[in-house]
């Protein structure tokens, strides 16, 4: 019995251009659990026997599949998983095989599939197959659909798949629950003939009431969110996205969370190629750097990968930091010396702070100064090759090097900037130069409102 990942031991982690194809063919799939965390994902793996790149699940992984009289079998547990948002935060969710979000399923236009759903949570669940067109009893609400699978059942799904494109499954029971606990996967569809992709991306945004100093994320929460994620996982532990300089890269995000995402890339202006309905003819492309994934959406974008370092974010700044408190008072400007005196005599190592701003937040819990609640991440975190990224949550960097392999997705460390292309200190002091600048409010009208400006012939700017 050839199992997946004793084949790719076998040959010594170097892949071929058929590797997944021969490893998924001949794993015997009748554990999903055993075969869940340690699994690796497979390296240097160029095309599918079937002619596509696999998807790279962000942090994640893609489940093995059996086949059978021609249809493709899958297996779906829906279990607890202990799942580590980052290293020091680690929390009791609710997930597939082990994982939250569940494994990847990856499928072929046409091809029939059959799911297996075994519930080993405490409460009744279902899996709705979001997006997918499939006869209404195998749509998966709980109650409409179909009856609930009971803890202990196994239900089956069995259906064609009639499209391609980025889809999710997650439960249609008690879902406001089974969701906010980590209850979610993704579910790709390639077309029959192959994409002109290099690199397939892809992760779900998700948002997690996770209180300081607790270990349950709480779903009755419905604005107040304590961690934001790509694929369950909170910058710095979200995987960097990698690529060869002009390789056609596409990065496919479902949004199961209760916030639409405008996401944010660095360094190219992407096409948005598909969405909800799959890829979109060329015609319907967009070109973007931001692109919002509406609640219960699908979006996927691509670019051709350009040197450097880019970040790749969520422009919401909030949904970019760990758990903070929302309804502290606004202490920019405020001298606390005196304050602080007064409530350590109080609270021995209370630290004022936020007088300048916020960055210092990273260097006092980095330095170990100030302490949270256990199992509570810092509000910013991340260093890069010149300091801190002060960032946390829904941000990642997509590292694009002119020497990679093709399918070569481990990290490459930090981009060296060609000298001349990095921004430089010029000065030191703050009075440095003559900025042009307005008058601030409030100076007397005798004053020019406007310092002298070069003479400029408006003329050219006219009609
Ligand atoms: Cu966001």
């Amino acid at each position: 019995m050839v199992t997946r990942r004793n084949l790719i031991q076998a040959l010594g982690l170097g892949g071929t251009g058929l590797l997944t194809g021969v490893a998924r063919a001949q794993h015997d799939g009748h554990d999903p659990t055993a075969a869940s965390k340690a699994m690796p994902q497979p390296p240097n793996v160029q095309r599918h026997a079937h002619g596509y790149v696999p998807v790279r699940t962000l942090n994640g992984w893609t489940l093995p599949y059996t086949m059978k009289d021609g249809v493709k079998e899958f297996h779906l547990v829906a279990e607890e998983v202990e799942h580590e948002f980052a290293p020091g935060c680690v929390a009791r969710c609710w997930g597939y095989n082990g994982t939250t979000p569940g494994p990847t399923l990856e499928a072929v236009e046409g091809d029939r599939v059959r799911i297996y759903v075994t519930n080993r949570l405490q409460e009744h669940t279902t899996i709705h197959w979001h997006g997918l067109l499939l006869p209404s009893g195998m749509d998966g609400v709980g109650g409409l659909n179909q009856p609930h699978i009971q803890p202990g059942e196994t239900y089956v799904y069995e259906f064609t798949l009639r499209q391609h494109g980025t889809h999710m499954y997650h439960p249609h029971a008690d879902e406001m629950v089974q969701m906010a606990v980590g209850m979610m996967g993704l579910f790709i569809i390639h077309p029959k003939e192959p994409e002109p992709i290099d690199r397939d991306y892809c992760f779900l945004l998700h948002n997690w009431a996770l209180h300081p100093g607790t270990y349950r994320p709480d779903p009755s929460i419905m604005v107040d969110f304590d961690l934001w994620t790509f694929n369950s996982k909170v910058f710095p532990a979200i995987e960097p996205l990698v690529a060869r300089s002009g390789e056609r890269v596409r990065i496919r995000m479902g949004n199961l969370s209760m916030w639409n995402h405008p996401i944010h890339l660095h360094g190219v202006q992407f096409d948005v190629t598909g969405g909800d309905g799959g890829r979109w003819p060329q015609a319907r492309w967009r070109s973007e750097v931001t692109e919002i994934v509406g609640v219960g959406q699908m979006r996927d974008i691509e670019f051709t990968a350009v040197p450097g370092d880019w970040a790749f974010h969520c422009h919401m700044s909030h949904h970019t930091m760990n758990a903070m408190g929302h309804g502290v008072p606004n202490t920019i400007g405020v001298d606390q010396s005196g304050v602080e005196r007064t409530i350590r005599s109080m609270l021995p190592g209370y630290m004022a702070m936020g007088e300048a701003g916020m960055a210092e937040h990273q260097e006092h819990t980095d330095s170990g100064h100030m302490r949270g609640p256990e199992n509570t991440l810092p509000m910013m975190m991340g260093k890069g090759p010149h300091g801190n990224l002060e960032m946390g949550g829904m941000f990642t960097v997509v590292k694009v090097r002119d020497d990679l392999a093709p399918g070569d997705y481990r990290d490459p460390g930090w981009y060296r900037n060609p000298k001349g292309t990095q921004a430089w200190r010029v000065s030191s002091d703050a009075a440095f130069g003559k900025p042009v600048r307005r008058q601030p409010y409030g100076t007397p009208t005798t004053a020019p409102a406007m310092p002298e400006t070069p003479a400029t012939d408006h003329s050219k700017h006219g009609g």
